[in-house]
């Protein structure tokens, strides 16, 4: 049988991205071409893990667009647009609908719900949700409604000092997870391996895994080498501009399987 192709929706920065929403970094000039050219580069990662990449036009009007992962949750069998928790996102979903819709069945999170698909990490048939600022129990619960006749069970995960769950965890390899235990309950997740973070990197816990490696800030080295200590395939991208959006790797991406 062949194997189906990898997809990754992606959409180019906006112009706006400088009046970006942020929750615990200052703000500071970002340089626009330079975040650019890094997507750019982080497609082209993403193309040489054996991704078909859509880039969709940049939104001008909406800073944060280039984060698709917040407005979807993206599973073999389903898409579920979320209802980000930033009221300045709640119009990126449509544009990423339009072309989920060709490969997905589309169910929505509505008011009072709130979620953002950083607070959602899935691990096989479970939904690790984050209970951030950006996501409420209510959205958690919807979240729930849609998933579990598909067999997904949605558990709530208490996060601390940072944006979203994805954040604080995320998944490096099969039953392996990377996390900065100052943002969670690592005992929540104890039934896997745990790589944490080099202690001198707080904001390295976020790696987009992909195939049999990760797409991977080039700025966290020391986490880095113990992922690869790990046996963890890295290929290092440099998000610089992208993280003074509070953007990280998983961020910048919705990756589906394409066909049924
Ligand atoms: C925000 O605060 O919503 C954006 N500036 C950054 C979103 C990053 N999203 C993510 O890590 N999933």
């Amino acid at each position: 049988m062949q194997s189906q192709a990898l997809i990754a929706v992606t959409r180019n920065v906006s112009s706006s991205l400088a009046s970006c929403e942020l929750s615990y970094m200052p703000r500071s000039s970002i340089d626009i071409l330079r975040a650019t050219a890094q997507h750019h580069a982080y497609r082209l990662a993403l193309g040489s893990l054996g991704c078909k990449v859509l880039p969709l036009p940049a939104e001008h009007g909406l800073p944060d667009a280039v984060f698709v992962e917040d407005v979807a949750v993206v599973l073999d069998e389903v898409a579920i647009l979320t209802r980000p928790g930033a009221e300045s996102r709640r119009t990126e979903g449509a544009a990423v609908a339009r072309v989920l819709a060709h490969y997905r069945p589309l169910r929505a999170i509505e008011a009072p719900g709130t979620l953002d698909g950083g607070d959602v990490l899935r691990v096989g048939r479970k939904l690790y949700v984050g209970r951030s600022a950006r996501t409420n129990a209510e959205g958690a619960a919807q979240l729930q409604a849609w998933t579990a006749s598909f067999g997904y069970e949605v558990q709530e995960v208490s996060t601390h000092g940072c944006l979203h769950l994805k954040s604080a965890v995320s998944q490096v390899a099969e039953g392996t997870l990377l996390v900065q235990p100052a943002w969670i309950d690592k005992a929540v997740f104890a039934d896997f391996r745990l790589i944490e973070v080099d202690p001198a990197e707080a904001h390295a816990a976020n790696a987009l895994w992909v195939g049999d490696g990760v797409v991977y800030p080039a700025c966290f080295p020391r986490t880095q080498r113990r992922l690869e200590d790990a046996g963890i395939a890295v290929t290092p991208v440099d998000m610089s501009e992208l993280q003074k959006a509070e953007g990280a790797v998983t961020c910048c991406s919705l990756l589906l399987r394409e066909g049924p």
